[in-house]
């Protein structure tokens, strides 16, 4: 026998050896099962955008907060879209409240191809950015701006899921004229699309009440030394103050005005309706009226407030339930069309009937949320208190809200 030959039965017989051992190890039927791939699964972005970082990134992060635990929420229910295991991926951005960076933000979210928004938390980053999202087709819901220009550009990609300020405005006006009934009003703005905009809408309804209204002052988002808009106020006396202007710059404001002297009743919009009030102005800030363009935090869901305290370990601010709100109703959406495919849920969206944590959400054509609620508060003992309701254009006390609602 050549070596050749006998190496050629030796590999012979490890080959037949090694095909022999591999039959012994053939899996058990059981064992193929278990390595079966796994179903199909897909990633759905969703975009947040607020200020998160500036004056009033508490506010941004509170919106945030309740967009991430709707997002949680979903991803832990396992829903299946088009027979695929769906993982819902918040893409939180910060556009500074500044309108450029909201923008740039707005197109950020556009490129990587989200199926929705949830935002922009201010009207005047929400404005400048629907167009953006209007012609990627992508659907936008804001859970705090308010400013009526936002649903009235005819994009049926925007929506809002707060009260406007052409409703919120006349509401806390008509509270001021009709409980503290003043003779003459100083109303200052921050310049800003919401600071102006709501202001604009009080002066209007005061001056309708037979109201006189001192000329118009202005600061920005950034003022927090007021003196001189408040010395020269105080030469005029007014019996009450409106700021249209977010808490941030509201909180210097009222506490340099008592500080000067000035006696009259500070109001302000949903901006600065928060206890961040009592924080920046201290005790100055008790007795300030304000409103907020929606149900007040404390009256949302027990199942939202239960979960949200549980896994932020404090009480939501102001919006939070509004955008956990916005977030679930583009996942309803999605879920009742069987697509992320904005082309296909919007449609659905633009119908929605839908039962949140701050009641129930239907759109009008607009957009914006049908049947509105808006909340007046005083601040008491270094909290905002709710006093009233304001709903169809009637005011009821909040005790007769929340026994409206079945509480209370
Ligand atoms: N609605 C008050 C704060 C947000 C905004 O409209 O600018």
């Amino acid at each position: 026998m050549t070596q050749v030959k006998f190496g050629s039965i030796i590999l012979a017989a490890a080959v037949a050896a090694a095909l022999a051992a591999c039959g012994e190890q053939k899996p058990a039927p059981k064992a193929e099962a278990a390595k079966a791939p796994p179903p199909p699964s897909m990633e759905i972005k969703i975009g947040h955008v607020a200020p998160l970082t500036g004056g009033i990134a508490h506010l941004g992060k509170d919106n945030e907060n309740g967009a991430r635990l709707a997002i949680e929420e979903a991803n832990a229910a396992k829903i299946k879209i088009d027979g695929k295991e769906v993982k819902f991926v918040l893409v939180a951005e910060d556009d500074q409240a500044d309108p450029k960076v909201g923008t740039t933000v707005a197109q950020k979210l556009v490129d990587a191809k989200v199926a929705g928004v949830v935002g922009h938390l201010n009207s005047g980053t929400s404005i400048p950015a629907s167009p953006l999202y209007s012609q990627a087709g992508i659907p936008v819901i804001s859970g705090s701006a308010t400013n009526p220009k936002l649903t009235e550009q005819g994009f049926k990609t925007q929506f809002r899921v707060v009260a406007r300020d052409d409703q919120q405005g006349p509401a806390i006006a008509n509270f001021l004229a009709t409980e503290n009934k003043p003779k003459l009003v100083a109303v200052i703005d921050d310049a800003t699309a919401y600071g102006e905009g709501i202001a604009n809408e009080v002066e209007k309804t005061l001056k309708a009440a037979n109201v006189k209204v001192l000329p118009r002052e202005k600061g920005t988002d950034k003022t927090t030394d007021w003196k001189a808009v408040l010395t020269k106020l105080k030469g005029k006396a007014p019996d009450a103050v409106f700021y249209g202007g977010m808490d941030a710059t509201g909180g210097p404001l009222m506490k340099q005005g008592r500080e000067l002297g000035i006696k009259a009743v500070f109001s302000f919009g949903d901006g600065a309706c928060t206890d961040e009030m009592t924080k920046l102005a201290g005790p100055a800030a008790e007795g300030l009226l304000c409103s907020q363009a929606g149900i007040p935090p404390q009256a949302a869901s027990k199942a939202f407030l239960d979960a949200y305290k549980k896994k932020y370990n404090v009480d939501p601010i102001l919006y939070a339930p509004f955008t956990y709100d916005a977030t679930n109703l583009l996942i309803a959406a999605m879920k009742k069309v069987d697509s992320a495919d904005p082309a296909k849920y919007l449609p659905e969206l633009a119908k929605s009937e839908f039962s949140g944590a701050t009641g129930k959400i239907a759109f009008d054509a607009k957009g914006d949320r049908k049947d509105a609620e808006i909340t007046i508060f005083t601040m008491k003992g270094g909290k905002i208190e709710p006093v009233a309701v304001v709903k169809g254009g009637s005011t009821m006390s909040y005790a007769d809200f929340l026994k409206s609602m079945g509480g209370g």
